[in-house]
């Protein structure tokens, strides 16, 4: 399929880890779209966002007039679209687990979210963490290991092969490369830290590293 003239409105790329999701996935896919994005420190961010959707958040996908509001919601929709990139794995039980932990992703881990933003291009270790922060990282580690050991001998990623599951994790392991300085402390036996590493050696996280540093320069 050739450019069907995607726009993917999207936040900073330093801090909107909802953004990352679908823009990674587009890159992994090589699927075309025009990137816009919304400086989300301006005064004005707002606005700008509601232009583009009632609901107020990025990303959002506009697909001629059709407009598609949330991460997963347009993760779904290129899936669906482009059956032929395998977005989601193809064995049943694999996608249900992929489903189930991009599913958990999006609707819970709130301790670790609020206490550790995406910052992509910085380091800031943090010593010690709240209880339901520690017990958000345990659970995410046990999780990529289940994922990785179950299904994962084929590629280095959660399913072997790049999948949804791993666009909505990569702002996850953002935050952990980020704030935590030993996964080992939180149980991780080096799964999770070769995990974080092949994502972050995807050229397209380089790409949205330099859009982050540039946003920085700017400042
Ligand atoms: N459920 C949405 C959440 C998106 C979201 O919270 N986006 C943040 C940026 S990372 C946002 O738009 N913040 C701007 C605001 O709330 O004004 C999704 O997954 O797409």
């Amino acid at each position: 399929m050739g450019d069907e003239g995607f726009r993917l409105v999207i936040g900073n790329k330093h801090t909107s880890s909802w953004s990352l999701r679908p823009w990674l996935a587009f890159k992994q896919a090589e699927i075309p779209f025009a990137e816009v994005r919304i400086n989300l420190r301006a005064p004005d961010a707002k606005e700008q966002i509601r232009a583009h959707s009632p609901a107020g958040k990025v990303p959002v996908l506009w697909v001629g007039d059709l407009m598609i509001w949330d991460s997963l919601a347009i993760l779904e929709f290129l899936a669906e679209r482009y059956p032929e990139k395998t977005l989601w794995p193809e064995h049943p039980a694999a996608r249900a687990l992929a489903r189930s932990a991009s599913a958990e992703m999006h609707s819970g881990f709130q301790p670790l979210r609020e206490h550790c933003p995406m910052k992509f291009v910085t380091q800031d270790p943090k010593s010690e963490f709240p209880e339901a922060v520690e017990a958000d990282i345990r659970r995410i580690v046990d999780l990529w290991k289940d994922c990785r050991s179950r299904f994962g001998a084929d590629g280095p990623f959660l399913f072997s092969q790049f999948s949804v599951a791993d666009a909505m994790y990569a702002p996850v392991a953002s935050r952990f490369r980020t704030h935590v300085a030993d996964l080992g402390a939180f149980g991780d036996d080096g799964t999770a830290a070769s995990y974080i590493d092949a994502l972050f050696a995807l050229p397209a996280m380089e790409v949205w590293a330099e859009g982050a540093r540039a946003e920085i320069a700017a400042r």
